[in-house]
């Protein structure tokens, strides 16, 4: 049985969204993870289908209501196998490629998107959600992150990332990544602007060489959490 997402959310007609247009839009059809959504707004209970309500204590916004969630997130399980819960919000650990790895490694993730302010934290604390956002920054609903997570999963799923660009040797599988290096392809020359020497001497050691220098500068300059990181432990 393939790794299985499903989202519950408002807006089903986002997925696959984006995801259908790349590599694991392709893996989606080949049938090598599989995805459904839920329409939270079924598990409402009065006739205006309601799924929100004002904040208690007052403020702006709207709160998604905690039995309408809880409700969906009942259904999700019973439809599937037992999967961990991720309620994508900016109040959570920010994603990387740790938990990726981590959430490919089980059988999949029921995908909780919230729109207005969130949830109500009790049915988060109820359903043991595992809160996650994709960078500080902050989006209009969760739905725009769920994709994100899904990529970042996906694309680590065996076979799923064909070629000679396995997943395992990119820069973000180690503990301590570096940034990749730049990369260039025909013509040689374009614009007045030539493509480095060393890359077109088919020296592969010296090619080798070059590559890591521009990777560690590039990670130096641009991410020195990262480069930290990779000083403050051991042999390279
Ligand atoms: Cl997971 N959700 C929302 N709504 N905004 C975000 C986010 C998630 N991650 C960053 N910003």
């Amino acid at each position: 049985t393939p790794w299985h997402a499903t989202a519950l959310t408002l807006f089903p007609e986002m997925f696959p969204g984006t995801l259908g247009h790349s590599l694991a839009g392709r893996a989606l059809r080949d049938g090598k993870w599989s995805l459904d959504t839920l329409q939270i707004r079924d598990f409402a209970t009065d006739k205006h289908r309601t799924v929100d309500d004002t904040p208690f204590g007052g403020g702006a916004g709207m709160v998604m209501r905690p039995d309408v969630v809880d409700a969906a997130c009942a259904a999700a399980l019973a439809a599937g196998p037992a999967r961990p819960l991720v309620y994508l919000t900016p109040r959570g650990r920010v994603l990387d490629q740790g938990l990726a790895r981590e959430l490919v490694a089980g059988p999949g993730v029921i995908l909780v998107c919230g729109r207005y302010e969130g949830l109500d934290q009790r049915v988060i604390e109820a359903r043991e959600m595992r809160e996650v956002s994709v960078g500080d920054y902050v989006l209009s609903g969760g739905e725009p992150a769920a994709l994100v997570l899904l990529d970042a999963c996906v694309r680590l799923l065996p076979g799923v990332m064909g070629g000679a660009t396995s997943a395992e040797e990119e820069s973000f599988s180690e503990a301590a990544p570096l940034l990749e290096y730049p990369h260039y392809t025909r013509p040689a020359e374009w614009d007045g602007r030539a493509v480095p020497e060393v890359l077109l001497s088919g020296h592969h050691a010296e090619v080798a060489r070059w590559r890591r220098g521009m990777a560690e500068a590039a990670t130096r300059e641009r991410r020195p959490d990262l480069w930290s990181r990779r000083t403050s432990s051991v042999a390279h």
